[in-house]
């Protein structure tokens, strides 16, 4: 059995803990507490180690998935998990402007860590206030369009959606990595 680590990270309430919950096949082992401090603003419970979940993608192809806190508290824990990962998805809330500069932070800890494939997930394109996805590429600090990760939308809470997410980030990897 082929197991591929696939990291989900992002900002606070992007949708990491939801989406891994939406696709997983065994019970999420997840990590939320009672959130504090800015994070309760958004909701009320927040992953401070991580989330696991599992989904059997192909025959003989197991996705491991690995959810990490959004707080930069916590950001031991993004390291540990993208030094064994494969590819990861990057979720960034559309509707938030005021998390972008966490996002691209986010983005430069792994980068720093770990040259691996990487999607980039905007969720809550439904809510009002939501970017464009060229708007947040910018706001990202990807300028030129062809020399950027590709770009989905999703909405982590709509299993379809987050299948098809991660099918783009396989994709992206098997162009980009020798198995
Ligand atoms: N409207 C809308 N809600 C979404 C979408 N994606 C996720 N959500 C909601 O956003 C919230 C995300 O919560 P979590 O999954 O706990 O977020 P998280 O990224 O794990 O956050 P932390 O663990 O605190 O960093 C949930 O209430 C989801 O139902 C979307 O595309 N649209
Ligand atoms: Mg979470």
């Amino acid at each position: 059995m082929e197991i591929m680590r696939l990291v989900v990270t992002g900002t606070v309430g992007a949708g990491k803990s939801t989406f891994i919950r939406s696709v997983s096949e065994i019970a999420v082992v997840d990590t939320d507490r009672v959130a504090t401090g800015p994070a309760a603003e958004i909701k009320t419970r927040t992953t401070v180690a991580m989330d696991f979940g599992r989904l059997q993608f192909a025959p003989g192809m197991a996705l491991h998935l690995y959810g990490t806190p959004g707080q930069s508290r916590f950001d031991f824990m993004w390291d540990i998990l993208i030094r064994r990962a494969h590819a990861y998805i990057l979720l960034v809330a559309a509707h938030r402007p005021s998390d972008f500069r966490l996002a691209r932070r986010i983005l430069a800890f792994m980068n720093q860590r770990a040259q691996i494939p990487v999607l980039i997930g905007l969720t809550h394109v439904d809510c009002e206030g939501a970017w464009s996805v060229e708007n947040v590429a910018i706001a990202l600090g990807f300028l030129d369009e062809k020399n950027r990760p590709p770009f989905v939308t999703l909405n982590a809470n709509q299993k379809e959606s987050v299948v098809n997410a991660l099918i783009v980030l396989i994709e992206h990897f098997m162009q980009n990595s020798v198995m």
